[in-house]
Formats: C-alpha cells, sequence, structure tokens
C-alpha cells in the first residue's frame, strides 16, 4: 500500500465478483471491498471482471478502481443473439474445467462449444465429467468424449468424492481454475467441495430436469491451499468468439486441414484435400467435421461484424475529430 502526498492510498487486490459499476476486491489481509469502476472506456472488455488484478484508490469513504493490470488469459463469450460485443467472463485463468454432468449429459456438439470457448481463452483445458454417482456407464462417456473430442477428461462426483482429488489438482497454489458449463451442471457443488464449506449457493434439479439459475454473480474463491477457483454462472448460451479458438478444441481437424495440397482448400472439391480423405477412411467423423464447419462460420461471421463495428467506431471518431478541427479553425479566423 502506498499513500499519496494529497492522502489517498493506493494498493492492489483481485476482483471476486463484477457487479454494473461496481466491484468486489479482495486485498492482501483477506478483507472483500467494495469499489466503484472509474475505468473509462465503453468497451465491456475493458472493464475490471472477476480474476482481474485491479489497483485501488482511497480517499477517506471512497474506493475507486484505478487500473486493471494486464490479462494474462481471459474467458469471454460472444453474448447468444449474434452479438459482436464479448462479454468477459474470468480474467488470469490457467485451467478452465468445462463442466458436464453426467445426468444431463448434453450433445458432444455442446461440450464442443464450450472446448472452443475455453481454448479461446489461452488456459489449459480440460473436461469435468460430474455426477459419476449417477450415471452407470461413466467410463464409457469419459472415453467418448476423449475419443471424439480429443480432451482430457476426469470423471468425478462430489458425493462421493470419487476424483475430486483430480479435481483439486486442476487448482494448485497460485493458480486459478475457472469453471464453465450450463446451469445445473454442478459447477458451484464442486466449489463447494473444494473449499470444504458451503460458499455458494447449488440449485436443486428442477422436476424437468432443467437446472435453475442460483449462481447469480460471479465468483472467485480462495481455496485453502493458496490456488483460486472461479464459479461462472450458468449461462444459457455461449458464443464463440474468435477463430483461432478452434485451433485448440479442434487440433486433429485443423491438423488434417493444414495438410491439404492447397492452402486455400475449401475441403469439397479440391485434389489433395486431406480432410476429405480423412473423412472417406473414417479416422474423421462427418459429426466433428461438420460441427468444425459450422462453429468456424460463426466465429468468422461474428468477427467480420465485430471488425465492421470497430470500423464504424473508428469512422465515428475520425468524423468528430474533423468537425473539432474544423471548428477549432473557423474559431481562430482561418
Ligand atoms: N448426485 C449428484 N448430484 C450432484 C453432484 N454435484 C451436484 N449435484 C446436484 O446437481 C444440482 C446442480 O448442482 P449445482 O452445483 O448447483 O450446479 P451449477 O448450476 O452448475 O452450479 C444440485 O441439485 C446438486 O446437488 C454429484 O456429484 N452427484
Ligand atoms: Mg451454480
Ligand atoms: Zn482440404
Amino acid at each position: 500500500m502506498e499513500t499519496n502526498s494529497d492522502g489517498t492510498t493506493v494498493w492492489s487486490g483481485r476482483v471476486v465478483r463484477g457487479d454494473r459499476g461496481l466491484v468486489r476486491v479482495l486485498d492482501h489481509d483477506g478483507a472483500v471491498v467494495t469499489a466503484r469502476v472509474a475505468v473509462a472506456g465503453t468497451d465491456p472488455l475493458d472493464a475490471p471482471c472477476v480474476g482481474d488484478w485491479v489497483t485501488v484508490a482511497r480517499a477517506g469513504d471512497d474506493l475507486a478502481v484505478e487500473a486493471v493490470g494486464p490479462r494474462r488469459t481471459l474467458l469471454e463469450r460472444a453474448e447468444p443473439g449474434g452479438s459482436s460485443r464479448h462479454q468477459p467472463l474470468a480474467a488470469n485463468v490457467d485451467t478452465v474445467a468445462v463442466v458436464v454432468g453426467l445426468d444431463q449429459m448434453p450433445s458432444l456438439e455442446k461440450i464442443e462449444r464450450l472446448l472452443v470457448v475455453a481454448w479461446s481463452s489461452g488456459a489449459a483445458v480440460r473436461v469435468v465429467l460430474t455426477k459419476a454417482d449417477v450415471a452407470a456407464d461413466a467410463a464409457d462417456v469419459a472415453e467418448d468424449v476423449t475419443t471424439h473430442l480429443g480432451a482430457d477428461v476426469i470423471v468425478c462426483s462430489t458425493l462421493t468424492g470419487e476424483g475430486m482429488d483430480e479435481v483439486a489438482a486442476l487448482a494448485p497454489a497460485g493458480t486459478t481454475l475457472a469453471l464453465l458449463g450450463s446451469s445445473g451442471a454442478g459447477k458451484s457443488s464442486l466449489v463447494n467441495a473444494l473449499v470444504g464449506e458451503e460458499r455458494v449457493v447449488t440449485s436443486a434439479i428442477r422436476a424437468d430436469g432443467r437446472g435453475r439459475h442460483t449462481t447469480v454473480r460471479r465468483e472467485l474463491v480462495a481455496l485453502p491451499d493458496g490456488g483460486w477457483v472461479i464459479d461462472t454462472p450458468g449461462l444459457r448460451g455461449v458464443g464463440v468468439t474468435d477463430p483461432d479458438g478452434l485451433a485448440g478444441a479442434f487440433a486433429d481437424v485443423e491438423e488434417l486441414a493444414a495438410s491439404c495440397r492447397f492452402a486455400d482448400c475449401g475441403h469439397q472439391v479440391e485434389p489433395g484435400c486431406a480432410v476429405r480423405a480423412a473423412l472417406d477412411d473414417g479416422t474423421l467423423t462427418l459429426r466433428r467435421y461438420e460441427s468444425w464447419r459450422a462453429l468456424q462460420r460463426e466465429a468468422l461471421w461474428l468477427q467480420r461484424r465485430t471488425d465492421a463495428r470497430l470500423a464504424r467506431d473508428q469512422n465515428r471518431q475520425v468524423r468528430s475529430m474533423t468537425r473539432a478541427q474544423r471548428r477549432l479553425r473557423r474559431e481562430r479566423g482561418h
């Protein structure tokens, strides 16, 4: 902590919770304070989010976030419905666990989408299949996910404790684990099991088997062994933001595509297409190929929209600058 000549004190801490205009920040003494966000900027990505390291200035009773530290990684999603604005979910994450409840096993495509979002963050990625106690075929499902999605899988249960050591090993001291998955998947239960006490509210599954929204705000929790875990809210949808994110989630397909004869191969009719060859000999399933194409289309479409918006914003800025300059010249009598 530093004290400035005007009596304000400045210290740094980590955002444990984000709300519009206000954040909760954990300081070095383990106290959590509420600070207003004084950082300028209109892009939601510039606002401090859970996991950010921030500088907070205190002047009397007023606490304000003055600066957001550089982010090593950023878990973000495009808001569903084709918005070109990205929403930050968690910053400075080392590992993203895509959490899937074995009781309501989603389609491989849904998991693939979550994997693309997870890989786009720049963090390491795991699939955590939880509620193993209710599934007779947990091992088979795990093998399916590994072979079809190429992801490393942990099977666990917060009820029996099975696999929980492996989950805990995802957040060693000094590192941050983020849990990503749909509502009711079992994320908050994992946080509670890692912490060893009831820290976040879990919800009963509704009679129709669908989860309910209970974790209203994202929350970062410090673990007893020095690691951190971030419980993200059950998202109804996650849009992929970044075509490059597909490289992690579809490493197998992208590797094939890289060995096509033509660099701009469309994988349709081109000779020497390694992707079509793999489809023909069965090493690549049509399901995975089509999933790859669909997510790629979505990411590219969104990227074009984002680029168009950025260009628009920039044009607007240039126009208003030109106007200001013209006004200035007029006032000076030129
Ligand atoms: N049988 C069983 N139920 C679980 C397990 N983990 C979570 N649940 C239940 O699944 C429901 C949703 O869990 P919750 O942690 O709130 O999911 P979240 O929405 O992803 O945070 C709750 O009723 C939990 O009690 C588990 O390992 N085994
Ligand atoms: Mg929850
Ligand atoms: Zn090809």
